[in-house]
């Protein structure tokens, strides 16, 4: 056993078990005096992620932020004191939303005191965007390891397009570490069989086999043989059989740096709560404090003094200052230099990777986005959206991204010469083939946004619940990630109930922080585009038309810039006064413009709204909204084929939603409006009832 008397110079072993018992303490230590958390993983994981971050990482603690540093995920995020141990004793630097260094430690001991409390740099879980050295927010079980896969993508691309004989910009690479949860998600195998395809060997996933889940030993639920699972898949499996041999985890992270053509999986072989004598290897020492009886045994068992709390030994701070400090501080200064010769030899391409990192947009990158004229049989959405992606991607070299294999439909392939394919041999391809798995896609394209390349991803929009969990994480890391989801209603007809979304835009509407958009035409899609393209911690999605839809004439209407706005009067009521108003969404606006041209032919005056997205519109100042919404005017009629919940707080009590209250149902388009209300005539009919007028 390893013992802290520190007086004596220490033997290198007796160094690093210092430090592993450092995280193990700091972790017991924080859960207990927070009364909730998870101290078992960290006690178990302390050697592995010491090994990780002191011998093998190249990260500046100084710069946590700097672009060639090597990625850490932590995917079993509930064991975040890990990663608060470290960062702190790394004595990591925080930076801002601005990417500036803000001068003081990202994780404070004080932080640490107060895990799990308000405000504390401590939180329950990693957050990005709260605290500085957090690669990506990982609680959500499978997330974290399917995440690190586009993060893995992105290195491949950055260096395929930026890097250049002797300069080798970007060779980072990815670890992250995952448990029996994130084994047993679904999002992770569809996240290791598309890194193996595309030989990820920049990847490297270290399990934490330990057995041991919240509900007891993983006999009960988890008894596949994953070793044989991920060599089916194509991963180079190793196997380290004893979680606290830190120098045989750092050979076979060894073995990782020197494979080549497919990504690695290490398990590790852990007991969960190591050193604790009544709760080692139990569920138990998952998700609870140990008591303080049991924390002073555990310290016991380390040669730890049994009274000290949060106890940082001498020598701690130093040994990983002479470590991952030196070792990633030399190599990120060696980047800097190598960057510098770099700017000088190529600076088109270093300008590049500025603007890329600061989130912003290349000069001009709007040129040539198309104005689509007016025309009734006009365009679908999805049309208009591809033709609009195929132009920014050409403004904006780092903007690529891909369907879950929808391409076709959703008009999201990059079509242009030299746009090419992403595969393991064509690493600079812009096109991303996701194949059938939305739930990992999304998690991918937020790992391609943490990497700060600009990414999309697609599929129909029924299947948005798929993708569903990772669209909420990219809107709580504030990522300025797209979705281009479309046939986003009945469209589709034939397709039928299973293809015909209802309650999607409500329940992304409900997200925090995500931008909801459904363009009512062409013309409104260029703008939605203009508008996300500019967010820089937001994410978006766009909801779009299966089948074509109108162009409006925007010189007898508003233009399509009211967008930006969420919703905007596209057509008045003559003298400006009107005595209703009509709010429509999508593929319905078209319809309510028809309505309204046909109650101005019997002297009604009707305005339209096109409200494409309520999120922008309640950011508006409430002059302007009441300018669209007039209070006065209580006669209102909002159509969206979609759930009508919500819609109230813009119909207000003596308005009418003409909205859906069922499924849908297979059957021609055309057989759908009627069935389901959406014709002009329905939307004069209700104005008129409403008006008293019938
Ligand atoms: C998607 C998801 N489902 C459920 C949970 C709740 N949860 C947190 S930890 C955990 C058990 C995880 O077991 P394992 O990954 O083996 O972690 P260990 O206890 O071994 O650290 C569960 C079910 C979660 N965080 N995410
Ligand atoms: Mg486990």
């Amino acid at each position: 056993m390893s013992t802290t008397q520190v007086a004596q110079p220490m033997t290198g072993a007796e160094v690093d078990q210092l430090c592993i018992n450092t995280i193990r303490t700091l972790s017991m230590d924080a859960v207990q005096q927070a009364k909730s958390g998870h101290p078992g993983t960290p006690m178990a994981l302390a050697p592995l992620v010491y090994t990780i971050w002191n011998r093998i990482m190249r990260f500046d603690p100084q710069d946590p932020i700097w672009p060639n540093r090597d990625r850490f995920v932590l995917s079993n995020g509930h064991a975040s004191m890990l990663l608060w141990s470290v960062l702190h004793l790394t004595k990591t630097q925080a930076v801002n939303a601005e990417y500036e260094r803000l001068g003081h430690p990202s994780v404070t001991l004080d932080d640490i005191r107060r895990f799990r409390q308000l405000d504390s740099k401590a939180p329950g879980h990693p957050e990005y965007h709260w605290v500085s050295g957090v690669e990506t927010t990982t609680g959500p079980l499978g997330q974290g390891v399917a995440t690190s896969v586009g993060m893995a993508i992105a290195q491949k691309w950055l260096a395929a397009r930026y890097n250049r004989p002797r300069f080798e910009i970007f060779d980072y690479q990815i670890y992250a570490v995952c448990g029996d949860g994130c084994m047993m998600e679904g999002i992770a195998s569809e996240a290791a069989s598309l890194a193996a395809h595309l030989g990820l060997d920049n990847l490297c996933w270290v399990y934490d086999n330990n057995h041991i889940t919240i509900e007891g030993n993983t006999r009960i639920t988890f008894t596949e043989d994953v070793a044989t699972r991920f060599l089916g898949y194509g991963w180079n499996v190793l196997r380290v059989g004893d979680a606290n041999d830190i120098d045989r985890i750092q050979s076979a992270l060894e073995v990782f740096g020197k494979t080549k053509g497919r990504p690695t999986f290490l398990i590790l072989d852990s007991h969960i709560g190591y050193g604790s004598p009544h709760k080692q290897d139990t569920a138990a020492a998952h998700g609870e404090p140990l008591g303080d009886e049991e924390v002073r045994l555990c310290k016991r068992s380390y040669g730890w003094p049994e009274d000290a709390k949060f106890l940082v030994p001498d020598g701690v701070y130093e040994h990983f200052a002479a470590g991952v400090g030196a070792r990633g501080g030399q190599a990120r200064r060696q980047w800097t230099e190598l960057f510098a010769g770099y700017r000088v030899k190529y600076p088109a391409l270093a300008a590049e990777i500025d603007q890329m990192q600061r989130r912003e947009l290349p000069a001009e990158w709007d040129r040539n986005l198309p104005v689509f004229p007016a025309d009734p049989k006009g365009l679908a959405g999805r049309d208009a959206s591809g033709k609009v992606l195929n132009v920014l991607a050409q403004n904006i070299p780092w903007l690529l991204g891909g369907s879950a294999d929808l391409g076709p439909s959703n008009k999201t392939t990059l079509t242009y010469a030299g746009a090419g394919d992403f595969q393991a041999e064509s690493p600079g391809g812009k096109n991303l083939h996701f194949g059938i798995r939305e739930n990992a896609m999304v998690a991918i394209v937020n790992g391609l946004s943490l990497s700060k390349l600009r990414a999309f991803g697609a599929t129909f929009f029924i299947f948005s619940d798929y993708a569903r969990p990772a669209i909420r994480l990219s809107a709580l890391m504030e990522l300025p990630t797209i979705f281009v989801f479309t046939h986003d209603a009945m469209g589709d007809g034939e397709d039928g109930p299973t293809h015909q979304p209802v309650e999607h835009l409500l329940s992304l509407r409900a997200i925090p922080g995500l931008t909801t958009l459904r363009p009512g035409d062409a013309n409104e899609v260029v703008e939605a585009y203009r508008y996300i393209m500019q967010l820089r911690h937001r994410p978006a999605v766009l909801a779009l038309s299966r089948q074509p839809l109108p162009t409006l004439d925007r010189k007898r209407y508003a233009s399509a810039e009211g967008v930006a706005k969420g919703a905007y009067v596209l057509a008045e009521a003559p003298g400006g006064t009107p005595e209703a108003i009509l709010i429509a969404t999508g593929s319905e606006l078209s319809l309510a413009v028809e309505a309204h041209e046909k109650l101005l032919a019997e002297g009604i005056r009707s305005r339209v709204v096109s409200m494409p997205s309520w999120d922008l519109f309640e950011q508006q100042p409430q002059e302007y909204r009441e300018r669209v919404l007039p209070p006065s005017v209580k006669v209102r009629v909002a159509v969206e084929q979609a759930s009508t919940l919500g819609w109230e707080r813009y119909v207000g009590e003596s308005g009418r939603v003409i909205g859906m209250r069922t499924f849908g149902a297979s059957a021609p388009l055309k057989e759908l409006q009627r069935k389901f209300g959406f014709e002009p005539d329905r939307v004069a009919a209700v104005a008129r009832e409403l008006l008293g007028r019938t």
